[in-house]
């Protein structure tokens, strides 16, 4: 049985440098993934995959730009760039990612709410079938690389520790969107502090991993 998974967390053309909501060093992550695939029998893959006119888009509030802050159905919901619509360059994986055959997870698809986790979007109303697919497989540990640390990493691996999953978030294979100074810091922190474990890739490659 499985008991270990790779997620790896929107390594996507508009999370990298030069891309629509580029997160400082994004693509920094690629060869961290790429290098630990291998050492996994299950990798799944989250894509941030939004329709034009997502509501989490600066552009569909009129006087509000990137970076503000707005409440949106009742949640704090941080407006960003127009970024990972369906269908663009900027929602593909990374070209440089080997994904293989992984499983996708698509996720931000309901233009009216945003999702940061693989698992559930940021009001917990959809599923999107991911810890059932990970539990039928016989998975008890996710191992966490991605983008953003401090966004979709973070609450990622928050809600696979809530559904009972260990959690390794891998630090140098993951990198923050910084939006204040120290955001991915106190992320990971937080996570720490909820009983993920932070590693580096070095340490998942060596021999015992
Ligand atoms: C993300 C902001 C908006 C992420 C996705 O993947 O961390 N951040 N959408
Ligand atoms: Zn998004």
């Amino acid at each position: 049985m499985t008991e270990r998974a790779l997620l790896v967390i929107d390594v996507q053309n508009d999370f990298l440098p030069g891309g629509a909501l580029p997160v400082p060093e994004g693509d920094a992550v690629i060869p961290v993934a790429n290098a630990l695939r291998p050492h996994f029998d299950l990798v799944v893959a989250t894509q941030d995959f939004h329709p034009p006119g997502h509501q989490s888009f600066a552009s569909q509030h009129p006087g509000r730009s990137p970076g503000d802050v707005i409440t949106l159905h009742g949640l704090p919901q941080v407006l960003w760039p127009d970024h990972c619509v369906q269908g663009t360059a900027g929602a593909a994986f990374a070209a440089g990612l080997t994904l293989g055959d992984a499983p996708v997870f698509p996720k931000g698809m309901d233009p009216e709410i945003d999702s940061y986790s693989g698992f559930f979007d940021n009001g917990r109303r959809h599923d999107t079938g991911l810890a059932s697919f990970l539990r039928e497989r016989g998975v008890t540990e996710v191992v966490c690389v991605g983008l953003a640390t401090d966004y979709c990493v973070k609450a990622t691996a928050s809600d696979a520790l809530s559904a009972g999953f260990r959690v390794t978030v891998v630090e140098d294979g993951v990198r923050p969107v910084d939006l204040r100074a120290g955001d991915g810091t106190r992320a990971l922190a937080e996570l720490r502090d909820a009983g993920a474990r932070l590693m580096r890739s070095a340490s998942l490659l060596g021999p015992q991993a």
